[in-house]
């Protein structure tokens, strides 16, 4: 009989970030980025092995997925089969708790998910890395919110065959910092341009790129240090700076790609303001226009109301640390 394995996955924010592949295919960065799982926002994913069907079915927040959506979840599901040497499709039914594709990190949550429910349902026995290589391969964000807390993304120095398997995701250990993270959510239509397009113009095009990867890898080794002594004023600093220096990259990239919003700018006004007010509060934003403002949780209710007059009309979040992926039993 056909059985249902369910997973749950929560998608992550970048303090140091991913921007960038040197393999296309085998979705490998260029440089390792570092990241805070999240307590909210999951994505929860059924999949089942269907043998009496004869292609998969994918259903993504409650309709039939079509088009690239659809198109990457059949090639994972691909991976997977070839990884179980098994064939039989699959249904799929994923559910984001967020707008897809809003730059809410949808990709992160949801390929973790669909690699532990798929992984599962096709009987494959995967230790953590070897789950974060496989979730890399459907987003590489998702390898690391396999996860739960912070994570570190190894970009693989190793070439051709070693590449893949070098290229994963690890818990980092930090036990002296818990801060929250205020979600603005400024704007939660799907973004004009996907994060994956974006990245390769970049790559492609701008003169600014190397260079900020250059500063990434500084920054990774500053921020580990910063996590170590949990200080946040330092992890914020760090964070926004590495943020804004990616946005720099896409401005400088031909033609330009601008994810940031006049509503983007006036919350990141109202986070300088904060601070000069002596709240530690830094921002960091991914590929869309929403921000995420790092804060000690005692600030949160007032960074949230502080973003909330910024941006009028946001919805307002206040995330905190969250778990790895995991199968959802009943
Ligand atoms: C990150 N982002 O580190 C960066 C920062 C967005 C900006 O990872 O092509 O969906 O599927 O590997 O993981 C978004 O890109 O891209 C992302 P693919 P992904 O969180």
């Amino acid at each position: 009989m056909a059985v249902d394995h369910t997973a749950v996955a929560h998608p992550n924010i970048a303090l140091i970030k991913y921007w960038g592949k040197r393999d296309e295919k085998l979705v490998i960065p260029n440089a390792d980025s570092l990241s805070m799982t999240l307590d909210v926002f999951p994505t929860v994913t059924t999949v089942r092995v269907s043998p009496d069907e004869r292609a998969d079915r994918v259903t993504l927040d409650g309709a039939a997925a079509e088009g690239e959506p659809r198109q990457r979840i059949t090639a994972f599901l691909d991976l997977v089969r070839e990884l179980a040497g098994r064939s039989e499709a699959a249904t799929v039914d994923t559910r984001n708790a967020v707008p897809t594709g809003a730059g809410l990190a949808s990709s992160a949550s949801g390929f973790a998910a669909l690699a532990v429910a798929a992984g599962a349902a096709y009987g494959l026995d995967l230790d953590p890395t070897a789950l974060s290589r496989l979730a890399r391969r459907g987003s590489a964000s998702a390898a690391r919110s396999v996860f739960g807390g912070f994570a570190i993304c190894y970009a693989s120095r190793g070439i051709s065959a070693d590449a893949d398997l070098n290229a994963y995701a690890e818990p980092l250990s930090v036990p002296d910092f818990d801060p929250a993270l205020v979600i603005a959510v400024v704007n939660a239509g799907p973004k004009p341009v996907s994060s994956r397009a974006a990245m390769r113009l970049t790559v492609e095009t701008s003169p600014l790129y190397w260079p900020w990867v250059q500063a990434s890898r500084t920054d990774l080794a500053a921020m580990r240090t910063a996590l170590r002594r949990g200080d946040l004023d330092e992890v914020g600093e760090i964070a926004e700076r590495n943020a804004l220096g990616m946005h720099a990259t896409m401005l400088a990239a031909r033609p330009a790609v601008r994810y940031l919003s006049p509503a983007t700018v006036a919350v990141l006004d109202s986070v300088l303001l904060l601070r000069a007010d002596g709240v530690s509060a830094y921002a960091t934003m991914d590929a869309g226009p929403n921000v995420k403002v790092l804060c000690h949780p005692a600030d949160a209710p007032r960074v949230a109301e502080t973003v909330r007059a910024a941006a009028p009309g946001s919805a307002v979040v206040t995330a905190r640390r969250g778990p790895g992926a995991g199968l959802r039993t009943r």
